[in-house]
């Protein structure tokens, strides 16, 4: 009996040290406890089921969309394409850049179109050519996860660098470890230099410009977070917090034709989750574990209407996923709601009541 209880405790002892030992040795992460979401207000509406899908089965997880002056819609692709949609409802393959990373994409008010290419940077793409803007920071710093940018009437281009520890292919580490490992850009074209705006946010995914230019408004991913940081006035150059305790993990932003915002919020829902976000023992444990990582995905989509007052007036969510889910971008035009997504082949299209 005894002998038995000593090769039992034993074989669970060098289990455990053999599970510490891999751990200490292969977890990439260092990691901070991490928020999770409240619902408690926001009971699902399922009112993103009723998208009508433009592109259905031509675009592989299209992350972000833009219009331009004449209405036609651009989306970007993991397979490495700018699609296009005119106004008539056809789709072209416009400009093939390549790879996988391809996320924010925006108009430039001197025709172009930006693109946020994670692992090349900040692109340009005029007349069918592709030139690289931005690959690294005055600072010297490579940039490692461009996210999402926008101009403004100056010609400046405000853009993020979500995380300068992972890249795009691992930004579920980066959730995992909940450190400020982003930052917001700013390129100024007289000078052609990239500086840092703010450094330390914890994931800088979107990033939009208020109506009348006086600041714009970055997404603090991990944090649940949007922050106001001011462009113009007395108050320039100061950061304050614009909407936070968001539903979700904020995406891609973009201001509406009203001067209000619609924010997309990843939702991430797993069984057990809220215990494991909060240890950071368990994340480190978790992330140690190629196979495990794996089931941290994104299920369900919500996105959510934030006045300039930085107060939630409306929501939409397809609670299950059940017709589309992981929403990174939401675009209000001509009365109708266009939904980007990683976890779907096209473009949702929703009317606006
Ligand atoms: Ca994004």
């Amino acid at each position: 009996m005894n002998q038995s209880w000593l090769f039992a405790s034993g074989a669970i002892f060098a289990t455990l040290l053999a599970i510490a030992t891999h751990v200490a040795l292969h977890s990439p992460i260092s990691p901070l406890p991490l928020p999770v979401p409240s619902y408690l207000h926001y009971p699902s509406n399922n009112l993103l089921q009723d998208v009508e899908k433009l592109g259905e089965g031509r675009l592989k997880e299209p992350e972000d969309l833009c219009f331009d002056g004449e209405g036609m819609l651009y989306t970007v692709t993991r397979d490495g394409w700018i699609e296009r949609m005119h106004r008539n409802g056809s789709w072209e393959h416009w400009v093939l850049v390549g790879g996988p990373s391809l996320l924010g994409i925006a108009t430039s008010l001197t025709g172009a179109i930006l693109v946020c290419d994670a692992q090349k940077g900040l692109l340009k793409v005029r007349n069918e050519e592709v030139t690289i803007l931005a690959s690294q920071v005055t600072n010297g710093t490579r940039i490692r996860f461009a996210d999402e940018a926008i101009e403004t009437s100056d010609g400046t281009i405000y853009f993020t660098d979500a995380s300068s520890k992972f890249g795009f292919e691992n930004w579920i580490l980066d959730f995992l470890e909940a450190r400020p490992n982003g930052r917001l850009l700013k390129y100024d074209p007289s000078t052609k230099a990239t500086s840092e705006v703010l450094p330390d946010v914890y994931f800088a995914n979107g990033v939009a410009v208020s109506e009348g230019e006086d600041y714009l408004v970055v997404c603090e991913t991990w944090r649940m977070r949007c922050l106001k940081h001011w462009l113009k006035g007395e108050e320039n150059g100061k950061t304050e917090v614009f909407v936070d305790d968001l539903p979700g993990y904020p995406d891609n932003i973009n201001l509406a034709p009203d001067g209000s915002f619609w924010i997309s919020l990843v939702q991430i829902k797993l069984a057990a989750f809220g215990l494991i976000s909060r240890s950071p023992i368990a994340k480190r444990i978790l992330a140690s574990f190629p196979a495990l990582v794996q089931m941290v995905k994104p299920r369900g989509a919500m996105v959510v209407n934030v006045g300039a007052d930085g107060k939630i007036r409306r929501y939409f969510d397809d609670s299950d996923g059940k017709v589309i889910s992981f929403v990174t971008s939401a675009v209000e035009f001509e009365g109708n709601l266009f939904l980007g997504s990683l976890d779907s082949n096209f473009i949702g299209k929703l009317l606006l009541k």
